[in-house]
């Protein structure tokens, strides 16, 4: 069943337990503005509190971009204080994409620059068309990612390459983001939907619950030191137990059958 919501900067397609989020301003590239930010950030909380979606799917309009990056004209008219509050802002939707449940799929069909990444680097998931196109180019304006680029590329590539990006503002093609593990997979532009399409197959057949408990795991996780990430593993692991899906998932190997799994 199809079900489709009405925004006016992104549109929200919901089909067969999966949201479709596609930015949709494809004559400045999906530029993010606040008027977009909003309905992104209100689409994921739709998502989220949406009982039957079970992952989200986020990619551009257009054949060219996922997105090019804040809308640097809106950028233009903000004071430093305004920028540092819209900073922050920005901090809380992307930080609340690694707190939901749910997982999170950026399919990246073109350009993936700036905010565009930043948003793209808060996915569980990064699904790359070969012709996409990725980098951090705020130093070449003179400012700097303000959406969790400065941390979340660290994170993801290291400091050694983070660095050279965000400081050359130099862009790299969908190979080197792959071979910096920057995205999971690059497959050519007509099997992007498909690659993606599989994966959500996948991730369907698992315990939706459990894979709730896996996201927080790692997510929060990372932020810790290793004895209490380890700590916070173990009382994760302990949920994970305490569910009927690991009931199921657990009596379903021994009875040699594959697990019907509730969610629960
Ligand atoms: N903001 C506003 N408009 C944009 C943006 C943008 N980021 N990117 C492209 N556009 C517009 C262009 O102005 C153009 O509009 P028009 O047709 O009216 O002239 C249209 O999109 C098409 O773009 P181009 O003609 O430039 O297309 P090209 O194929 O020649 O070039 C590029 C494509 C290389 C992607 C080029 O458009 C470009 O360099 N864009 C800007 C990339 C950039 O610098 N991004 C970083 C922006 S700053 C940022 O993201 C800070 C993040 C801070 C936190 C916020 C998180 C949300």
């Amino acid at each position: 069943m199809t079900d489709e919501k009405k925004y006016e900067n992104i549109l929200y397609e919901k089909k067969e337990k999966v949201a479709a989020i596609t930015l949709n301003r494809p004559e400045s590239l999906n530029a993010l503005n606040t008027a977009l930010l909003t309905d992104l950030r209100d689409a994921l909380e739709d998502a989220e509190a949406d009982v039957e979606v079970r992952a989200i799917v986020m990619t551009g309009a257009g054949e060219k971009a996922f997105c090019a990056g804040a809308d640097i004209e809106e950028l233009l008219e903000k004071s430093p204080v305004e920028a540092s509050e819209w900073s922050r802002w920005i901090h809380g939707i992307t930080t609340y994409m690694e707190k939901m449940r749910k997982p999170i799929i950026a399919k990246i069909n073109g350009f993936c620059l700036g905010g565009g990444l930043e948003f793209a680097m808060a996915c569980d998931f990064r699904i790359a068309s070969e012709k996409a196109i990725f980098g951090q180019p705020e130093i070449n304006l003179a400012i700097i990612p303000g959406g969790g680029g400065t941390q979340r590329l660290t994170r993801l590539v290291g400091r050694t390459k983070a660095m050279e990006m965000l400081m050359t503002g130099e862009r790299i093609d969908a190979e080197e983001a792959f071979r910096l593990t920057l995205v999971n997979k690059v497959v050519p532009a007509d099997k992007l939907d498909s690659e993606v399409d599989e994966l959500i197959k996948k991730l369907l057949s698992k315990s939706a619950v459990t894979l709730g408990i896996i996201k927080d795991a790692v997510n929060r996780g990372i932020e810790m030191d290793l004895e209490q990430a380890l700590q916070y593993e173990a009382e994760c692991f302990g949920s994970a137990l305490a569910t009927e899906d690991a009931r199921e998932g657990l009596k379903a190997f021994l009875e040699r059958r594959k697990g019907e799994y509730k969610g629960l």
